[in-house]
């Protein structure tokens, strides 16, 4: 299913948030409205080694697709929506179970890249490989900067309608194109067509207004 067109064009849901009723006593604050999904919707930023571009072969990039959708099959979550750059990855996903762990999806995600990038310049490429070396026994190369990255927890639909313009914008934000469509790594397309590339968008749960 896709998402929902006017005059032709496909749109992300509007920007509509509505107050709820207030407590006496509360002090007047608008709410966003909440839909009713088992996980919360997560942004997930997570980026290379010391912000080195090592997303920009197509090659890499597969290697990352393939492990979102493995990840994907394994952890259970909807993708909304997302953006491969150069250094850095975002993507808005809603986990299907109530109980989740962010932790495992980002592994599930980030260790089969890592893994098979390594392989590869092993094979092909070995001084290329100095660029992920980190000086350090412990763990010698890195693909991914060390830590969980980036995790923003969202419950609120306009809030999450901005997070999924934001992901899109980020390579017009950049200079790298001038309309978020123009970017084949993103979801950005997707949301224009109202259809998936490799990555499948979940159009169907992505709450509206
Ligand atoms: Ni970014």
């Amino acid at each position: 299913m896709g998402p929902a067109k006017a005059n032709g064009w496909v749109v992300l849901p509007s920007l509509k948030c509505y107050s709820e009723s207030m407590e006496i006593g509360e002090t007047h604050r608008k709410k966003c409205r909440r839909y009713n999904l088992p996980g919360n919707a997560h942004e997930l930023t997570f980026s290379c080694f010391r912000g080195r571009p090592f997303l920009t072969k197509d090659r890499t990039r597969r290697f990352l697709v393939e492990a979102i959708l493995e990840a994907k099959r394994k952890h259970s979550f909807d993708l909304w929506a997302h953006v491969v750059m150069p250094e850095h990855v975002h993507m808005l996903l809603c986990p299907r179970e109530e109980s989740y762990s962010i932790a495992a999806i980002l592994r599930a995600i980030k260790q089969p890249v890592a893994r098979r990038a390594m392989i590869y310049l092993r094979e092909h490429n070995p001084s290329g490989l100095s660029w992920m070396a980190t000086g350090r026994s412990s763990v010698a190369y890195r693909f991914w900067q060390a830590g969980g990255g980036y995790d923003r927890n969202m419950t609120c639909v306009e809030t999450i309608v901005k997070a999924a313009r934001y992901i899109h914008e980020n390579p017009v934000r950049r200079g790298l194109v001038v309309d978020p469509c123009e970017w084949a790594y993103s979801s950005a397309q997707d949301w224009e067509t109202g259809t998936s590339g490799l990555l499948p968008i979940d159009f169907d749960t992505f709450p509206t207004t």
